[in-house]
């Protein structure tokens, strides 16, 4: 069965002990239908990124999917960037996400060519980039880590590029937390996800994935370099922002 329909199942049983979370086979596997069913806002964040970066690809340049997974940012940038000369370049560190990632681009025929690359973010030079995108990406990095990997963006950017960011938010305010948290949990369950997935999802992924406020990224990006950021689309508690050179 391919992996656009088969579905998440993977804490639908007690896990003992419970493993941190892992982009792994298991995880590629089934990850359209975990993110679809996770990620509120999804798949219109994927459509207006591929909009956004056919307003601000350049001709003759690079443009990055950080931490692709299976490449939907990719395919939605590939389907808009009409400018001569552009090329994608998508990179992530999970080899199981990169073989899945490969077999889709293969199988779209849009013009703009896609490069694959399993590799680490942190380890890569971005050069001569008019889109960067992390979506949902950031969030997995080692805060401490956060801000060189932004500068390195930064730099690599030509002037007028911009870096495309999605992440999950927390927030500093404890009732914004408390409501954006539980509409999120009100989502997934809508979804089909039991009360047992939602805990077991949850607790894997605390070590794993940390979020920041709004006004953590805002001040980073703003010390990496980036002239400008908007926040152009919120979905409870994710939210995506653009960043300017
Ligand atoms: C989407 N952007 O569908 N280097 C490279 N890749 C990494 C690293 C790293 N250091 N750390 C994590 N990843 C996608 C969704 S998922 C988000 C992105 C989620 C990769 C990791 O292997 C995974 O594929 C991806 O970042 C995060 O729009 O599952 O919530």
């Amino acid at each position: 069965m391919s992996s656009e329909r088969r579905k998440d199942t993977l804490y639908a049983i007690p896990q003992e002990p419970l493993a941190d979370f892992a982009f792994d086979e298991r995880v590629a596997a089934v990850f359209p239908d975990m993110i679809r069913r996770s990620v509120p806002g999804y798949g219109t964040l994927c459509g207006q990124l591929g909009l956004i970066a056919g307003e601000h690809a350049q001709a003759n340049s690079q443009l990055y999917d950080l931490g692709c997974s299976l490449g939907a940012a990719t395919l939605a940038m590939r389907r808009r960037v009409s400018q001569p000369g552009c090329r994608i370049i998508a990179i992530d560190s999970s080899a199981a996400m990169v073989e899945r990632c490969r077999e889709t681009i293969e199988a779209d025929n849009a013009p703009t060519p896609v490069e694959v690359v399993c590799a680490d973010i942190r380890d890569t030079t971005i050069e001569r980039a008019s889109v960067v995108v992390m979506n949902f990406t950031l969030q997995f990095i080692e805060p401490a880590q956060r801000l060189s990997l932004l500068r390195g963006i930064h730099h690599g950017l030509l002037p007028g590029g911009v870096l495309l960011l999605a992440e999950k938010l927390c927030f500093t305010d404890s009732t914004e937390q408390a409501l954006l948290e539980r509409l999120h949990l009100a989502f997934k369950r809508a979804n089909g996800y039991s009360e047992l997935e939602i805990s077991q999802k949850r607790s894997a992924l605390e070590r794993v994935l940390i979020p920041d406020t709004l006004e953590q990224h805002r001040t980073r990006l703003q010390e990496a370099g980036f002239a400008q950021v908007h926040p152009w689309f919120q979905s409870f508690n994710f939210a995506a922002l653009i960043a300017c050179k």
